[in-house]
């Protein structure tokens, strides 16, 4: 088979970046059309003022943004003079702890200054302001444009053709499959189109009939005149990077003046039907003319950090575009109407080349080792937010939330909200506390359950993990595993696979073996070729071809559906059903008298369907909290019955709504897994303790081939660890002082007295007992290897 013939739209750092990667593969059959000028084509690039800041909440993006780091300097387009961030605020000196927290899980030396250290690095810092720092030795500043010219000369010389001044008209489909680029030069025939045209994608992408999320923004950047301090200064930079994030401000030095950009403007948002084209642009497209008055406050909180800059002068300035997301996350992966139509989008320089890295592993081998990519895929969103109100609006908000502390738990707060399930109106009447999954407005917990603290001493964690809690979370879960609690199960995504061909398939896709009776539910995994999971799921088999199967995304959807063959149906059934988990050691007391289904002889891991009262549902016994009983499924117009009904027959039992918080605290005592958080394509089963729900011997499955070949023994594992304070996610772990890991879900275990955290480790350090710490904040918190589960390990409560 000859190599595909590849069109990338856009020569910008993504285009160039996936140019040089996909021809370093062996992939020359590949073209990069421009409407522009080569390498400076006039879109985001031409004009980045080029800060690398690697940190981030998010370990793929801070692995990207190494990636290009490092391919930056080998290709002599970076200057390594460092990063510092800056605090003026004791909030943001506990914010850049954590992110020194963030460094050290993801593998980045980073340092915590004092003040004077702070100065010493960079020496136009007023030392009375600043409370302290966070210096990243190998930050710096990209020379963009440089970088695109050395990543297509590159992929030049292997045979990729570049062509500037071809601005895409339209992109040529057959079948639902990408023919070829119609340029203004005429056509270019391809087997696959990538669009890394940036701020023009949506334009691009709608050529195929496909909605982009994406923003563009108008961003402020400016430049002083000389200020004194760097007076004849020969280098163009000598001190870090600089970020200011109290004041939305960051700066870089350009010879003797300063350039600093500015996110506390209002946002300016740019339909991508209005940028001007290459000839139209004053300067170029992405550029649009300054606006002193948005920079006043910008200027002002600049000569009280830098007071030297007070005898310069702002010189010149732009708005410049660049993109921005409904979550902060690029858009990367293939269309799922038009096959072969792929996207790289929204992706800023500091992670250009990680992402052209991904892209050309994705393209070439099917899969991306390098990185897991399942928060960047652009199939992950659900169709709401694809309307262009929610883009715009999460845009402009995450333009102006990009230097802000978030918390892992704040929700968005507008629009919504946009998704309620049918017991959304009990659930207001029982005073919930909503926070937002997926659209889903979901309660964390209930006010109305503040009696159940009499008598109980629920441990109030540190002022952090205190925000978005209450103790009524902790008593909700002593009260689930007391009595019984309904869990709003709604938002968990449902998919319905049928058809002849649904047991070969399932048995396919899935680690499982779901050819069992009618009535069985099968907890297995989704794993790529490589192996890696993708998912974990639940297979209920409701009828000889028919299966309901328990999701994590729309991802899932996406998997599903672009491998069914054709005598398959895959069918999202979440928004027309909802589901109540009725868990607890009553549970069975409040459910039996309400249907003549014995539920003593459904068995763990079974499913029927059955009538609860008037309600028709569909049962099945298992329980993401470890305790007797079912998710309840219904339809969407049924739902607030079976509550109510449920509700009222509780009565007698105590029953209790119960929330979200609640839910992953039980989750953790049982030691059940979260995709996406515990585990991601990056891990293997084995690795993730989930060896149990890989059936090799049942016959041929995507990834088994891999996993043979890995075989079962690990370097790593995900481990239980306890401790006496409650951790959030994402922190380092340590052996001494050496970082051997990082924290994936926590929560306080209210019914085991003791904080959880689970971290992925090291094998050797993975065995009970073992001694560690938790970087948390300015703290090092003691953590102990723990057995799992730590609850109800003999399976007493399911299986009663
Ligand atoms: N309910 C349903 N589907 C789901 C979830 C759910 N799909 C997505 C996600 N949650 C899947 N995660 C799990 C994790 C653990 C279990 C179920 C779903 C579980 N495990 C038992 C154990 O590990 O002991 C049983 C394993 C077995 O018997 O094979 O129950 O919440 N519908």
């Amino acid at each position: 088979m000859t190599d595909p013939s590849v069109v990338i739209i856009g020569a910008g750092v993504v285009g160039a970046a996936l140019a040089d990667e996909l021809s370093a593969r062996g992939w020359t059959d590949v073209t990069v059309v421009d409407q522009g000028d080569v390498p400076a084509t006039g879109g985001s690039s031409s004009h980045a003022p080029g800060l690398v800041f690697q940190i981030n909440g998010s370990k793929t993006m801070t692995e990207m943004a190494r990636y290009t780091v490092e391919k930056f300097v080998e290709l002599d387009s970076f200057s390594q003079v460092g990063g510092l961030e800056v605090a003026t605020t004791p909030e943001r000196l506990a914010e850049l702890r954590r992110r020194h927290g963030w460094a050290a899980s993801w593998g980045i030396e980073t340092h915590l200054l004092s003040p004077e250290e702070s100065v010493a690095k960079h020496s136009l810092l007023d030392a009375g302001k600043v409370l302290g720092g966070l210096f990243i030795p190998t930050d710096g500043l990209a020379k963009a444009v440089k970088a695109v010219d050395a990543q297509l000369a590159r992929a030049r010389e292997r045979g990729v053709r570049v062509l500037p001044r071809h601005e895409v008209l339209n992109i040529r489909t057959d079948g639902g499959r990408v023919t070829g680029v119609l340029t203004d030069q005429g056509e270019i025939p391809a087997d696959i189109v990538v669009c890394c045209a940036g701020i023009w994608g949506p334009r691009v992408a709608r050529m195929v009939g496909m909605e982009l999320p994406l923003t563009p923004l108008a961003h402020q950047l400016a430049w002083t005149g000389q200020v004194p301090e760097l007076a004849g200064q020969t280098v163009e930079a000598s001190r870090p990077i600089l970020r200011h994030q109290d004041a939305d401000l960051y700066y870089r030095e350009r010879f003797d003046t300063l350039g600093i950009g500015y996110y506390g403007h209002r946002p300016m948002p740019v339909s991508p039907d209005d940028i001007l084209s290459v000839d139209a642009a004053e300067v170029m497209p992405s550029v649009l003319a300054f606006t002193p008055d948005d920079f006043a406050d910008a200027w002002r909180e600049t000569q009280e950090l830098l007071p030297s800059t007070s005898s310069a002068k702002v010189e010149e300035g732009i708005n410049g575009l660049f993109s921005f997301t409904t979550d902060h996350m690029p858009l990367m992966g293939e269309s799922r109407e038009v096959i072969g139509f792929w996207v790289a989008e929204a992706v800023w320089v500091t992670h250009s080349a990680g992402v052209g890295r991904a892209m050309a592993e994705w393209l070439v081998d099917g899969h991306c080792s390098s990185f897991d990519l399942h928060e960047c895929d652009i199939n992950r969103f659900e169709p709401h937010q694809l309307a262009p109100g929610y883009v715009l609006a999460r845009g402009c908000q995450n333009y102006v939330e990009v230097y802000d502390i978030i918390h892992p738990l704040q929700p968005m707060e507008d629009p919504r909200p946009l998704r309620t399930s049918p017991f959304y109106a009990r659930q207001q009447e029982l005073d919930a506390r909503f926070l937002e999954a997926g659209g889903w407005e979901r309660p964390q917990w209930y006010s109305a359950n503040a009696p159940l603290l009499q008598g109980r001493e629920i441990p109030t964690p540190g002022e952090w993990a205190a925000q978005y809690w209450s103790p009524i979370v902790g008593a909700e879960a002593q009260a689930t595993r007391e009595a019984v609690a309904l869990y709003d199960m709604t938002a968990l995504k449902r998919l319905e696979v049928s058809g002849p061909g649904a047991v070969a398939f399932l048995n396919r896709l899935t680690t499982g073996d779901v050819d069992k009776s009618v009535g069985s539910v099968t907890y297995c995994l989704l794993l790529d070729t490589d192996g890696g999971i993708r998912s974990d799921v639940t297979v209920a088999r409701l009828g000889p071809q028919e299966f309901q199967v328990g999701a994590n995304g729309n991802l899932d959807l996406d998997w599903l559906d672009r491998h069914r063959p054709a005598d398959v149906h895959v069918r999202d059934i979440t928004a027309g059903t909802c589901c109540v988990g009725v868990w607890g050691p009553r549970a069975r007391g409040l459910v039996q008298p309400l249907t003549s289904t014995d539920l003593t002889a459904l068995r763990y891991f079974r499913g029927t369907r059955a009538y609860i009262g008037n309600v028709p549902v569909t049962m099945l016994r298992l329980s993401y909290v470890g305790e007797l009983g079912w998710e309840i499924y219904t339809t969407a117009d049924m739902g607030l019955k079976l509550w109510d009904t449920l509700w009222k027959a509780g009565q007698d039992h105590g029953v209790i709504a119960a929330g979200r918080g609640a839910f992953t605290s039980l989750r953790l005592e049982k030691g059940y897994r979260s995709f996406g958080t515990d585990m991601t394509h990056e891990h293997d089963p084995y690795e993730a303790g989930l060896g149990f729900a890989v059936k090799l011997d049942k016959g041929d499955f995507i990834g088994r081939e891999a996993l043979l070949a890995r075989g079962e023994s690990v370097t790593r594992r995900l481990t239980c660890l306890l401790t006496d304070e409650v951790v959030m996610g994402r922190e380092p772990v340590y052996d001494g002082e050496r970082a051997v890991g990082y924290v994936t879900s926590a929560a306080y275990g209210y019914t085991i007295g003791k904080g959880i955290a689970y971290a992925w480790l090291p094998a050797s350090l993975a065995n009970p007992r073992q001694a560690l710490h938790i970087g948390y904040f300015d703290q090092r918190i003691d953590a102990v290897v723990a057995e799992e589960p730590l609850f109800d390990p003999a399976m007493q409560r399911l299986r009663g």
